[in-house]
């Protein structure tokens, strides 16, 4: 029997690649998002192997109903991958949109917690099961007008090391992934389609690519039972922490 795992926000980026990784290392995969046609889209490529979700991670008792909305043999999940996230905005604190605030808040922390608290009680029933947790670098440290959106991934960092230590007594074990610059469609979304400015963040310097954190996922996934890959922080060579990028 193939192994089972969901992955939020499959429908882009570094959901999407890890959707794709996690296919090709023999999981079934739940794959879920806002967009129903990236959505399918995906679900025709990976075929029977891939089971969508639709739904707004920010809504409890939506994104509850939906997990449990899966059919029997697909509701025993090993993995989740909580990646659904984004940043609105680089404003100062002080000029910043409240609308941006809770959206961020609502999706990054309490969207997170909403799937862990609807997806790892089973894991604990089954005694096995593995947690995968989108942060950032910007978690490690605010930057220049990052405010509202590095606080989130500080709170996400805090979470999973909450998480682990909750679990630490079951076989369950916890992971945070902590990319730097990663082209997707990460900085359109921040700047709320503004495309050039978007592609200005990536200019000078070669990005991370989904697929680079896709890897970070898998192997911490496949290493063996008895080691907890507990946290990864993965850079662009020429990127040092969230303020320091040196562009040609
Ligand atoms: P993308 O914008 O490419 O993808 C974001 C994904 O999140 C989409 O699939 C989107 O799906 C989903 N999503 C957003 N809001 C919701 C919601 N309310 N409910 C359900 N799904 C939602 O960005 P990335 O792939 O770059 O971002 C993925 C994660 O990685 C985020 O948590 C981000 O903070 C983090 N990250 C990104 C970095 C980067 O430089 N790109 C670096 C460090 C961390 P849909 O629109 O279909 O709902
Ligand atoms: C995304 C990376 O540095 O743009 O979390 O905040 S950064």
């Amino acid at each position: 029997m193939k192994k089972t795992a969901i992955v939020t926000g499959a429908t882009s980026g570094i959901g999407e690649a890890c959707a794709r990784r996690l296919h090709a290392a023999g999981y079934r995969v739940i794959i879920t998002g806002r967009n129903v046609a990236r959505l399918n889209a995906l679900k025709e490529e990976l075929g029977n192997d891939a089971y969508p979700l639709v739904f707004d991670v920010r809504d409890r008792e939506i994104a509850e109903a939906s997990v449990a909305s899966l059919p029997a043999d697909w509701q025993d999940i090993d993995v989740l991958v909580n990646n659904a996230g984004l940043a609105l905005g680089l404003d100062r604190e002080y000029e910043g949109d409240y609308r941006d605030w809770d959206t961020m808040i609502d999706t990054n922390i309490k969207g997170l917690l909403y799937m862990t608290r609807a997806v790892v009680p089973g894991m604990v029933a089954r005694g096995k099961g593995h947690v995968v947790n989108i942060g950032s670098v910007a978690g490690d440290a605010a930057y220049a007008n990052g405010n509202v959106y590095c606080g989130t991934k500080a709170a996400v960092k805090a979470i999973t090391d909450g998480l682990r230590i909750d679990l630490a007594e079951t076989p369950v074990r916890v992971t945070l992934l902590k990319p730097g610059l990663v082209e997707t469609r990460f900085s359109e979304v921040r700047f709320h389609g503004d495309k050039e400015r978007a592609a200005n963040v990536y200019k000078g310097i070669a990005p991370l690519t989904g697929e680079d954190i896709a890897d970070a996922m898998i192997y911490a996934v496949q290493a063996p039972a008895h080691v907890q890959i507990a946290e990864m922080l993965i850079l662009a060579t020429h990127q040092a922490s969230g303020s320091v990028i040196c562009r040609k």
